[in-house]
């Protein structure tokens, strides 16, 4: 199933054909390749040429730095099609989000171009005379970056993109579940290394490993930031570990991202943005919609009309004309069986959920997505569970809807749909969502790369992508500098 398509993005059958760790596609369970998984020894020597690396690149100009990242942005327009479709296959995902996993990764290469020539600082007025002062950036180190099977290539493509520009080395380790995709990319950065010419070997490289390679990059002090996705359980244990040696984390953990459907709401808008929000990905992006908090008068036709368009949904082979395609695997399945069981446990009431296509994909986990309703924000609720279960709550007063929104552990995404100013305006403020994204008549998913992206509480607080997320990315200065002939000290004090 991916020979030619590895062939085409430059990938060698060696490095899929001869290690041990099976790698399957959710698409019918099928095994498609084996990588060998890499040891702590291993990790540790990319890591040492990954350090020798830093050593040269940083000295390199920024804006051609940036030409590097921009040749990478030319390679994957070039494979768009190709490493979307190996995206379908190893992840499950619909062409269209496949190919959309791509936009992404060349949206933030020519993001980071153009920041190349814009890692700005600022000028500060000194207080003593003949004196100036300013801030600068410098690049950090060696960034680890720790990726999940559901965004296998764009989270390692946000920090690549940025950290390179900012004059830093890469090892980057993917998920077990999608190590191909992983060798796609490396094979494609390679390419554009090749047409760059001089950069320092092992700048970017590719980790293949379980726990052992991962904690080998948590704890080594040579890697400046640990840039990690996954569940927050795995957040937990990488962010102390990092903290304990005073190493810098991002942290892009669980989500549990909530609309709140106002009565003035545009409910054609509305059941849209919650389908692509609540449906695409299968339910296994980090911003998906897992909860509808809706007023009470509008709840029974928001049902009725969701559960038509539940019932339409096509699901099935994610290359073919659908919009569900497979769960990553069985764990993912019976996690879902299982919160839906508590759920009705907990008062409440099932719509969908149930395993679809089994006759044709014995191996392979396709599901009717969920809507449940609930009788309140009880604990599987609170819980992410990383499938497509859609929770209903209803509200009558717009602070318990606000309240429903933040009184989650999590705090990612979240969303208003209403055409009252005040009502738009209340969830962005301080007392509003507490997330790190909020939106107005437009679902939780699917944010653009040119905005910071992450979220606060249990989501770990770090951002990537946009705006100035690069800063995390480099280590800041404060430069005072005296050109006057004394030595005037600061706060007034005098020491002769
Ligand atoms: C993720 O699920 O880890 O906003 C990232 C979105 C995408 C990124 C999701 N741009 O849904």
């Amino acid at each position: 199933m991916v020979d030619g398509l590895l062939q085409s993005l430059g990938v060698p059958a060696s490095a899929y054909t001869q290690g041990t760790h099976p790698v399957h596609t959710p698409i019918d369970g099928s095994q498609i390749a084996k990588v060998a998984l890499e040891s702590k020894a291993q990790v540790t020597a990319k890591i040492d040429t990954a350090a020798k690396a830093f050593h040269s690149w940083r000295d390199v100009p920024a804006p051609r730095r940036g030409e590097l990242v921009r040749l990478f942005g030319e390679v994957l327009r070039a494979h768009k099609a190709q490493l979307g479709e190996l995206v379908s296959v190893e992840a499950g995902k619909i062409t269209q989000e496949g190919l959309g996993e791509v936009q992404e990764m060349i949206d933030i290469c020519d993001f980071a171009v153009g920041l190349s020539r814009q890692l700005y600082g600022l000028t500060i007025a000194s207080e003593r005379p003949g004196h100036h002062m300013r801030e600068t950036w410098q690049p950090l180190g060696v960034v680890g970056v720790i990726s999940a099977f559901n965004f296998p290539v764009a989270v390692w493509s946000w920090n690549t993109a940025l950290a390179l520009v900012c004059g830093n080395a890469v090892v980057w380790k993917p998920s077990e579940k999608t190590p191909l995709t992983a060798l796609a990319c490396q094979a494609l950065f390679e390419k554009a290394l090749k047409a760059f010419g001089q950069a320092p070997e092992g700048l970017c490289q590719l980790v293949i490993g379980d726990r052992e390679a991962g904690e080998a990059l948590v704890d080594d002090s040579r890697v400046a930031l640990v840039s990690a996705t996954g569940s927050t359980r795995m957040g937990r244990e990488v962010g102390p570990r990092v903290a304990a040696r005073f190493g810098r984390t991002i942290l892009e953990l669980g989500g549990n991202n909530a609309m709140i459907l106002a009565p003035s709401a545009d409910l054609n808008l509305a059941i849209r943005g919650i389908l692509f929000s609540a449906v695409g990905t299968a339910g296994q992006r980090c911003t998906t919609l897992r909860r509808v908090i809706v007023h009470s008068s509008v709840k029974e036709e928001v049902l009725t009309r969701l559960k038509t368009a539940y019932s339409k949904v096509r699901i099935g082979d994610p290359r073919k004309d659908n919009l569900v395609g497979p769960l990553i695997d069985k764990a993912s399945f019976d996690a879902m069986q299982g919160a839906l069981a508590k759920a009705r446990d907990e008062g409440g009431s099932v719509f969908g959920g149930e395993r679809q296509l089994q006759d044709q994909y014995p191996d392979a986990y396709y599901v009717a997505p969920a809507i449940v309703e609930m009788p309140g924000q009880t604990e599987v609720v609170r819980h992410e569970t990383f499938a497509p279960i859609l929770y209903v709550l209803s509200y009558d007063e717009f602070e318990d809807a606000l309240r429903l929104n933040n009184e989650v552990p999590q705090g990612l995404s979240s969303c208003i749909f209403t055409t009252d100013l005040r009502e738009a305006e209340r969830f962005q403020s301080a007392s509003g969502s507490d997330c790190g994204i909020a939106n107005v008549n437009i679902g939780t998913s699917g944010a653009e790369i040119g905005g910071a992206f992450g979220g606060e509480k249990e989501t770990g607080g770090g951002r990537e992508s946009g705006s100035d997320a690069w800063k995390a990315y480099m280590r800041r200065q404060t430069n005072t500098v005296n050109y006057s002939r004394e030595l005037p000290l600061a706060q007034g004090i005098v020491f002769d």
